[in-house]
């Protein structure tokens, strides 16, 4: 696969949604060794509460975050590395798009 960097093009609305996941996580995770970077569950609240305040307010639940960073920690290496945390967001915006096809629906009526 290559990818082309052409610095004077404008990045799509998509390839910012793309950039933009990548700076959040790299924002919270750090090093945890042989250049793997990854997420704590401290660094996982941190980033749930900072980034998805408005899709998680209903989860008031404090051991939400214990079982999502259970369900999400799939190699069961105690943190969440890039590809763990796109599931999360991969998730939550199956279940928004769901909201959204909803909200479509009823405005048509
Ligand atoms: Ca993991």
């Amino acid at each position: 696969m290559v990818f082309r960097h052409t610095s004077a093009a404008m990045p799509s609305e998509l390839e910012t949604a793309m950039e933009s996941l990548i700076k959040v996580f790299h924002r919270y995770a750090t090093n945890v060794g042989k250049e793997r970077f990854a997420l704590s569950r401290r660094q996982l609240k941190d980033l749930m509460e900072n980034e998805l305040s408005t899709f998680l307010q209903s989860q008031k639940d404090p051991a939400a975050v214990d079982k999502i960073m259970k369900d999400l920690d799939s190699n069961c290496d105690g943190h969440v590395d890039f590809e763990e945390f796109v599931s999360l967001v991969v998730g939550l915006s199956i279940a928004c798009e769901h909201c959204y096809q909803n909200k479509m629906k009823m405005g048509k009526k």
